[in-house]
């Protein structure tokens, strides 16, 4: 357990650099440390019994347990957890307007975030979410296929990705940097690789680079020979215009991604020769239709063309 809490960058909600995983964790430090002491307090009980007994009746009438552990200790323990839980849940709640809300839609089996830059227009972002730091966070969420999860441990709770319907979490940084997230509601076969990076900027870093991706139109720049072959193999489902919905992740800002597959391998420059053609390999199942025809040499202006920002 120990081990894997450490490591780059943290997914633990032990370590909360959010509002409502700060929360989150008080409550659970709580309920440790209460577990700790009723096991101490029943330990020393448990001793006192054996070390202690006379040879005449013994203990308290079978009544006095039953009222003392059926209803007086569940009663005394329950209350507690409810009145912590409902004061710190209550911080929780999305209550009132919130500086910005991003919008989630969760797939088989990666992460799409659509923001609003200053003019209204949608910016969209794959595997990655950007957030400020220190201000309330609306993120809406929903699903294109299955139930999926979205959670972030080190900023918050947990909320359900339900197709049809929209779900909404608030969440406020407090500290920047860069965090992980993962889909935390078993979702098919590459569950466990859907993976997304979230990176918490200065407030001011954070709109400069919304507006910047507004100003992304990539769709027809890049070297020529990798630009042909990505109109003819990828661009019914990528696109490299930041401000554009596709059937997959959005591809612009690419050699900035922390890894490819939504956490499946880091992102180098081999890693995406790889996933070109060999992504089945790497990520089976997904839904990214095999590419292992394609020649070296496609393969490399692909990459070079994603590479060039
Ligand atoms: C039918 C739709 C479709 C086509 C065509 C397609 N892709 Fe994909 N691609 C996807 C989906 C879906 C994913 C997400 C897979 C996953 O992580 O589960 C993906 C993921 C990727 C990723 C990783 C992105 C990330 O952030 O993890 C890269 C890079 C990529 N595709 C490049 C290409 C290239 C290059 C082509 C053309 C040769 C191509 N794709 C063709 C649907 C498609
Ligand atoms: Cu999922």
């Amino acid at each position: 357990m120990l081990v894997a809490g450490c490591g780059e960058p943290s997914v633990s909600a032990l370590a909360p650099a959010g509002e409502a995983a700060s929360e989150i964790a008080r409550i659970t430090w709580i309920m440790i440390a209460a577990t700790l002491l009723l096991m101490v307090v029943m330990s020393a009980l448990g001793l006192h019994a054996v070390y202690r007994r006379s040879d005449g009746p013994v203990g308290p009438s079978p009544l006095a347990v039953i009222l003392a552990g059926g209803v007086i200790v569940p009663t005394v323990v329950l209350l507690a957890l409810l009145i912590f839980g409902v004061r710190s849940g209550d911080g929780m709640l999305p209550v009132g307007e919130a500086a910005v809300e991003v919008r989630v839609t969760a797939h088989q089996w990666w992460w799409q975030f659509e923001y609003r830059d200053a003019e209204g227009q949608s910016i969209f972002t794959a595997n990655e979410l950007h957030l400020p730091v220190g201000e309330a966070v609306d993120i809406v969420v929903e699903s294109e296929d299955v139930i999926h999860s979205f959670w972030v441990p080190a900023l918050g709770g947990k909320i359900d990705a339900i197709p049809g319907r929209a779900n909404r979490i608030r969440l406020r940084p407090t500290e920047t940097g860069q965090f992980r997230g993962q889909c935390a509601e078993f979702c098919g076969a590459q569950h466990a690789r859907m993976a997304f990076d979230v990176q918490v900027h200065a407030v001011d870093d954070f709109h400069d680079l919304i507006a910047d991706m507004g100003g992304l139109d990539r769709s027809n720049a890049g070297p020529t020979a990798g630009r042909e072959a990505f109109e003819q193999h990828c661009m019914e489902c990528h696109s490299r215009y930041t401000a554009r919905d596709h059937e997959g992740p959005n591809l612009a800002r690419l050699p900035e991604r922390r890894w490819l597959g939504a956490g499946t391998v880091s992102n180098t420059s081999g890693n995406l020769r790889e996933w070109i053609a060999g992504h089945q390999a790497l990520k089976p199942g997904n839904r990214m239709p095999d590419h292992s025809a394609l020649d070296d040499d496609t393969v490399e202006a692909l990459a070079r063309y994603l590479e060039e920002q």
